[in-house]
């Protein structure tokens, strides 16, 4: 999974990228403008996982993981004509955005439109994402009208649901509202558009970097569309948290009265709000946390895990994490009769601990 982190020039976009990955990148008062991309991989913390790890005592632990990525360069303008080259693609391929908007003040940087003003720049980006996806429907729908005209009654029947398709979007975006909005969407007329790669389809997260004042998000800016969240983050003093050690953190976090790490936060978040969660292998070897979309029946689950698991897929062991936890231990869990066999059908919970029997295939 991965999170293009996006916003203004000098909004903050490297320094919450080294609060979110722990990286050490340089950051710089005076904004290069530049197209420039970096990319980290970060746990997503879990305390089950630190909690299986303890009690199974593996020889190893494996956490979820997202990527982000530090997209420089994005400015007002920057969809004009629509959107080129590598940072169309760039842009595309994330699968959902981390919005940084400046709330802090400080003279030595300067903002590239003069004032400090989070609510401006949030409609000035999220305005440009409108207008690219324009650009493509209306691309899309000439096109597809292009070839009504030509072909007439000959053209390909999937056409005309296009078009109707294609005109509701526009409807949605001509009123100024992302297409993350549209409740109405089919799974399958998503999956028809997903090859256009819009930009507002996807979920964004908006983190106001607040500097340092303890001032509640809230009081800053509101945002409240479906599929997108707001957060706080002091970015600099977070940045600088992410680079010390776990007893350092800690001091730090006591002597600022920080008790959730904005970094956190958003990491959840980029979980949660991508319709991603986990599942669970357990055993002495490994500890791991595995992803996979909400909806997904054991077979699929044990695709993740490896293909040959899901062509062989027999049944699972299912174990709820917490009947585990209340268990203390899987053999007292299965005295007391909770470990369940499920098969082809079942639809895999959030926190389930699996274990698939499967078939080997003989060839
Ligand atoms: N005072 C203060 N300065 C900050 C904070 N966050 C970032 N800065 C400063 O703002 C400047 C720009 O930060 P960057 O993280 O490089 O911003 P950016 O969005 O990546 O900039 P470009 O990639 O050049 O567009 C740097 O000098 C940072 O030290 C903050 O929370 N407080
Ligand atoms: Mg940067």
């Amino acid at each position: 999974m991965r999170l293009g982190i996006i916003g203004l020039p000098n909004s903050g976009k490297t320094t919450i990228f080294n609060a979110l990955t722990g990286s050490d990148l340089e950051t710089a008062a005076v904004s290069s403008g530049q197209f420039e991309v970096h990319t980290a991989v970060v746990n997503v913390p879990d305390t089950r996982i630190d909690q299986l790890t303890a009690m199974y005592k593996p020889k190893r632990t494996i956490y979820a993981t997202i990527t982000y990525v530090d997209i420089g360069g994005l400015d007002k303008g920057i969809s004009d004509g629509g959107l080129k080259g590598q940072f169309r693609n760039e842009l595309q391929q994330v699968d959902g955005f981390v919005q940084v908007v400046r709330a802090f003040h400080d003279e030595t940087v300067p903002h590239p439109y003069n004032t400090v003003d989070p609510k401006r720049d949030l409609e000035t980006l999220d305005l440009e994402f409108l207008l690219s996806d324009m650009i493509t429907v209306e691309n899309r729908l000439q096109k597809l009208n292009d070839e009504i005209r030509i072909k007439g009654k000959k053209a390909e029947p999937v056409v005309l649901p296009q078009i109707e398709l294609m005109n509701r979007l526009k409807a949605t975006l001509d009123a100024e509202k992302p297409l993350r909005v549209m409740s109405d969407l089919t799974e399958d007329e998503i999956k028809s558009i997903r090859g256009y790669g819009f930009l507002t389809l996807k979920p964004m997260i908006v983190v106001v970097n607040m500097g340092e004042t303890a001032a509640s998000v809230e009081s800053i800016l509101t945002y409240q569309h479906p599929n997108s969240a707001l957060v706080g983050l002091r970015g600099k003093i977070e940045a600088e948290i992410a680079q010390l050690d776990a007893d350092g953190k800690q001091m730090f976090m006591e002597e600022y009265g920080i008790t959730e790490l904005g970094a956190a936060r958003v990491i959840q978040l980029s979980y949660a709000l991508m319709s991603i969660q986990s599942f669970f292998t357990v055993g002495e070897d490994e500890v791991r946390a595995w992803r996979i979309p909400m909806g997904a029946t054991a077979p699929e689950a044990a695709g993740v895990i490896h293909s040959d698991l899901q062509k062989g897929f027999i049944r699972a062991e299912v174990m709820a994490y917490e009947d585990l936890l209340n268990a203390g231990s899987e053999a007292a869990l299965k005295s007391v009769g909770k470990m369940r066999l499920e098969g082809r059908e079942y639809v895999v919970k959030d926190g389930d601990i699996l274990n698939i029997r499967f078939q080997k295939s003989i060839k």
